[in-house]
């Protein structure tokens, strides 16, 4: 490098992530390997840490509504190593994007179940993996507290899981079986933990980020759970590169799924569906004849159990977002505007409910349902 170029002093810009956001405050990790940071120039200087704290955003940011998340790949300008300040001045396009919890350019959903304590409930299991399938991220089961079972019953699980279409891993935070495993799908790779409370995700999050120090729940008492619950989300650096955040445990997912949706987040389906297509392109995989997906997979009864409430749900919704729909806007030739009642195919309410009638209703109100849908 010349004496001109040094003294001309181009701004330093980095390029990092984004690990958590504090007040005003932006946490930006500068990337690097540990111990080192990349400069401005493409020169490495050794640094006992990456982390540049309190960064802000740059108003032409604000101005044009420029939102920096968690996870967000920002590029940083006047750095100042002693007290971690710089400026972020540019956001990258986002990779992909959840909302709850709102982090950007994740690579996986690790969904956390427990095998034992509480007992692995395949419904809750099921809804769970639904809302995970429904960001369009790649979803990676993880089974915890394996140390409360027998051998032959945790073999027993994976199958059972492959042939939904998962591939689990099976860990235990207090035996170490199965962290190397797990550590290995983390690496190099943006992962959100995700799963009920009390299944152990605090614990395996210690595990693998000692840095982390979440508190556990037996350790947590009651007046420090509501500091320690995750309300806000923070990425955590592995061992072997990656990074990976916790979110607050819930125990039971909306299901807001609209039914077409529904289809697509069970593998099972997806499988059936690519090797053979249904004989009507809108099967529902219920009675249709020609349907190449109904049959004996595990799933399959929970499948139509959620097909209903998607269907019970979306046909709230249009009733209360759109009371007028069941009108039809008519002018006449005067232009004066008036409304009529659309044709509308009727549901007699069934006194005496088979399953078999029941889902010629869930049909029909699946059709009315495309139908409306049609129009918009
Ligand atoms: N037997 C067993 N218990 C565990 C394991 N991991 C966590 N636990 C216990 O499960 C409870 C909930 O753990 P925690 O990590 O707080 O769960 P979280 O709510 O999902 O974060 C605590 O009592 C832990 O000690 C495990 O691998 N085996
Ligand atoms: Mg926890
Ligand atoms: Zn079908």
């Amino acid at each position: 490098m010349t004496e001109a170029s040094v003294s001309s002093n181009p701004p330093e810009t980095l390029t990092g992530t984004v690990l958590a956001i504090q007040a005003n405050y932006y946490s930006v990790q500068i990337d690097g390997v540990m111990g080192e940071r990349v400069m401005g120039d493409g020169g490495v200087e050794s640094h006992p840490d990456r982390l540049l704290p309190l960064c802000t955003r740059r108003s032409r940011l604000k101005k044009i509504g420029q939102q920096v998340m968690v996870g967000d790949r920002v590029q940083v300008e006047e750095p100042d190593w002693e007290s971690g300040r710089a400026a972020i001045f540019q956001v990258e396009e986002r990779r992909s994007q959840l909302d709850r919890p709102p982090v950007a350019n994740a690579d996986q959903i690790l969904l956390v179940f427990a095998l034992a304590k509480p007992a692995l409930d395949i419904s809750q299991l099921s809804r769970f993996l639904i809302k995970a399938e429904s960001t369009g991220i790649e979803v990676c089961l993880c089974l915890s507290k394996s140390d409360l079972i027998p051998t032959p019953h945790r073999e027993a699980w994976c199958d059972r899981l492959r042939a939904w279409g998962y591939d689990p891993v099976l860990i235990s935070s207090y035996t170490g079986l199965g962290i190397e495993a797990l550590a290995e799908r983390l690496s190099q790779r943006m992962t959100i933990v995700s799963g009920p409370s009390g299944v152990g995700k605090s614990s395996l999050i210690n595990m693998l980020v000692p840095a982390a120090k979440l508190r556990t729940s037996a350790v947590s008492g009651r007046l420090e759970r509501g500091r320690h619950t995750t309300r806000h989300v923070e990425l955590f650096e592995l061992s072997k590169g990656g990074l990976l955040a916790d979110t607050p445990g819930f125990n039971q997912p909306d299901m807001d799924a609209t039914p077409i949706e529904l289809m697509n987040y069970f593998p099972e389906i997806r499988s059936r569906r690519a090797k053979r297509s249904c004989q009507f392109s809108d099967c529902l995989h219920l009675q249709e004849p020609g349907c190449r997906v109904r049959g004996d997979w595990e799933r399959y009864e929970i499948y139509t159990k959620f097909l209903e409430e998607a269907i019970a749900l979306q046909s709230n919704l249009s009733q209360q977002s759109a009371p007028d729909e069941a009108l039809k806007k008519k002018s006449n030739r005067d232009g004066e505007v008036t409304y009529e009642p659309r044709l509308k195919t009727k549901y007699r309410a069934e006194s005496r409910r088979s399953q078999q009638q029941s889902i010629q209703v869930m049909k029909g109100k699946v059709g009315d349902w495309l139908e409306d849908n049609e129009d918009n």
